[in-house]
């Protein structure tokens, strides 16, 4: 295993702070590879976080829980959803798990854990935090590691995937960018 660089690529475009960035260091193995994508929001961190803690995501066109729905609606940790994808992506279906939702440190990851597409072993961590341009200014960083899949590199992979993510940090800065008006 060799220590990947996906927080220290994150800090180096922006100021992470430490308890941030300890979450998005992965421990890419062989055959893996890992990135990390910024994204500056013009909204209060409690805003961003109620988005990313709800539905903002591109590509999905459906989504229900499978297993471990807690009491009273909350999601818990080890829930597993299903995920139905838009036509036009090389998917159909994606199967995640929800490791980490901690709304005090405003810390959410997933897992993937099966489904039909080409991102084995899939797992993500995204992180709000507050900046130090004021209170209606947010950063939200997600990392991840994935097996590169057979027959591509782990640059295409990480292009692929980082174009979702970006896509999908864009979105919800719109919608965070909205709610905060
Ligand atoms: O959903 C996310 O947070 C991020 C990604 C990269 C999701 C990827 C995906 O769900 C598709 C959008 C369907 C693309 C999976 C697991 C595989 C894909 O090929």
């Amino acid at each position: 295993l060799k220590a990947a660089g996906a927080a220290g690529h994150a800090a180096s475009c922006v100021a992470v702070p430490a308890e941030v960035a300890r979450h998005h260091e992965h421990a890419a193995g062989v055959g893996q590879c890992c990135s990390a994508v910024v994204q500056a929001i013009a909204a209060p961190v409690d805003a961003v976080w109620s988005v990313v803690a709800e539905a903002y995501k591109h590509f999905i066109r459906s989504c229900r829980l499978l297993d471990g729905d807690g009491d009273g609606g909350a999601v818990a940790v080890g829930s597993v959803r299903e995920v139905r994808v838009v036509s036009g992506l090389p998917a159909t279906s994606s199967r995640e798990r929800l490791e980490i939702l901690d709304d005090e440190r405003r810390v959410l990851s997933f897992r993937v854990v099966g489904g039909e597409h080409r991102l084995s072993n899939y797992r993500s961590v995204t992180t709000v935090h507050e900046t130090a341009a004021g209170a209606a200014a947010a950063v939200v960083v997600e990392s991840y590691v994935v097996d590169v899949p057979h027959g591509n590199t782990a640059d295409e992979t990480r292009m692929f995937v980082d174009t979702i993510v970006r896509c999908n940090l864009q979105s919800l800065a719109r919608t965070a960018e909205q709610l905060a008006l």
